[in-house]
């Protein structure tokens, strides 16, 4: 669709960037929190890039009053974060811990103070490790219960300061991570376990929606999706439907449950003729039905190319499919001699059009714009990105500065795409770059930088932790400050 001229970025447009609780706090252990999986398991030697964890991260918890100066400074509009279970419920379910409380109230009342509005998010992968010895975490039906607790003591405590609330961080990242490829806790190889798993988040999820309407009438909740559109490497017809079948897959399986309050037939068909389908209670089908979300957070980064299934193209001699250094959540591989279903759908493949990062993620604006109308599309409700940004290795001069043009150019070019979509007529309330702060990412320590402002400590070395505006912090100033005018003059 060409226009001659795009629509204004709305007038109260949210201007966002993000972090989570566990990438940013440190401080694992003060004031009463629990321990989580991930403390847990960055506290095991192997499973993270040189040993590094979130025991100190980048000190917000005892700096966030700076923190949201910086983003005053910056005309910051909207701010998202995730709470930590564990502070609240200290062992998942039980006693409330009253700091834990009163830290993310300050932090709100910091943030509405000067101006910012928060967005919270509930769940962004810091399971109480309590739930995860007792139950098997997500494994249990009993998590969902300690879910619901743990977002009633939140509503009620912020539900008439905070308007918007994201339940569950990419569950599309994250359960895969976790009960297939074991690259997060709990570090489990099991499609079977996985999908039960999956489908105990999403009945959590239904659950703090349905609580959220009695306890904050006024607000607005929905999850946020890791999503990026999936194209067929040409107009062959097979891989047509391959590209249907991994939009399934990949998308349409949590999408679907969310929006539509069920699972997509063909996929649900396809595990259970594979075993894999999770036990669904008559009551389950109940609660995804009764539930639909104000609107969807949509985190993209890329999206995924993929040709005819490896079944029907009797094609298996794909190096790729054995290299899993190489793990790419968004669209996964089928291990050899699993039951996988994918394998029976389409396989991945490079996108020959595309350019990539530093880590190998496609940089892809166009798939932005195709991403939010195909999304505005199928499902129809407002979306704020809750998501986007570049990883790459900043450098610190020697005069104290970051110039990271390449970021810039990489914001600007899907804020472009952006605000084409919004002239298509897809309803966005706000985006949040990824992420405010330089942060821990979860398997690559500090190598991996996304933020605005840079900060001053490596892998090993806190250093000072001082927080040092890059380039790219004046840049999104000047969008804020315009309303995204500028971004066609540069
Ligand atoms: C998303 C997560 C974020 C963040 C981001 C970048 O999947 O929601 O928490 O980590 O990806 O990931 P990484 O740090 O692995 O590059």
């Amino acid at each position: 669709m060409f226009h001659t001229k795009l629509d204004d970025f709305p007038e109260d447009f949210m201007w966002g960037a993000a972090s989570a609780a566990y990438q940013i706090e440190g401080a694992f252990a003060e004031d009463g929190k629990g321990l989580t999986i991930w403390d847990e398991y960055a506290m095991t030697p192997g499973n993270t890039f040189e040993e590094t964890d979130g025991k100190v991260a980048v000190d917000h918890y005892h700096r966030y009053q700076e923190d949201v100066q910086w983003m005053k400074k910056m005309g910051l509009k909207a701010y998202r974060f995730s709470v930590s279970w564990g502070r609240i419920l200290p062992d998942g379910e039980g006693e409330v811990n009253e700091a834990g409380l009163a830290f993310y109230e300050n932090l709100v009342d910091e943030l509405l103070a000067n101006g910012i509005e928060p967005l919270v998010t509930l769940y962004h992968w810091d399971l109480p490790l309590a739930l995860q010895q007792k139950y098997q975490g997500w494994e249990g039906r009993e998590t969902i219960a300690a879910f619901k607790k743990y977002c009633e003591a939140l509503f009620t405590r912020l539900g008439s300061k905070v308007k918007y609330w994201i339940t569950m961080n990419e569950q599309n990242v994250f359960i895969p991570l976790g009960y297939r490829w074991a690259a997060h806790p709990p570090k489990v190889t099991d499609l079977k376990r996985m999908y039960q798993a999956n489908h105990h988040v999403n009945l959590a999820n239904a659950e703090a929606i349905k609580s959220f309407r009695e306890l904050v009438p006024t607000g607005k909740i929905g999850p946020s999706f890791g999503y990026g559109p999936t194209y067929p490497l040409s107009a062959k017809p097979q891989d047509v439907l391959a590209a249907e079948n991994a939009d399934d897959f990949n998308n349409r399986f949590w999408l679907d449950v969310y929006c539509k309050g069920k699972y997509p037939k063909f996929m649900l068909k396809q595990l259970k003729n594979l075993g894999l389908a999770p036990e669904i209670l008559p009551e389950d089908d109940k609660l995804l039905a009764s539930v639909t979300p104000d609107f969807l957070g949509v985190n993209y980064y890329h999206g995924g190319t993929v040709k005819e299934n490896s079944y029907e193209a009797g094609d298996f001699a794909d190096a790729s499919e054995k290299d899993f250094s190489k793990v790419d959540p968004y669209q996964m591989a089928a291990k050899e001699g699993e039951h996988a279903p994918e394998k029976a759908m389409f396989q991945a493949v490079d996108n020959p059009y595309l350019e990539k990062t530093d880590w190998g993620w496609e940089i892809d604006p166009v798939g932005f714009r195709v991403a939010l109308r195909k999304l505005a599309s199928d499902y129809d409700l407002p979306i704020i990105v809750t998501e986007n940004g570049l990883v790459a290795f900043d450098e610190l001069t020697a005069e104290g500065a970051i110039h990271d043009d390449y970021r810039i150019d990489y914001l600007q070019s899907h804020l472009q795409e952006l605000q084409k979509a919004i002239t298509d007529g897809v309803e966005v309330l706000g985006y949040c770059a990824w992420s405010f702060t330089d942060l821990l990412s979860w398997l690559n320590g500090y190598k991996k930088r996304y933020g605005f402002v840079y900060i001053d400590r490596d892998n090993q070395d806190e250093k000072s932790l001082a927080r040092i505006p890059k380039d790219s912090y004046f840049w999104y100033q000047e969008v804020i400050a315009t309303n995204g005018q500028n971004l066609t003059s540069k």
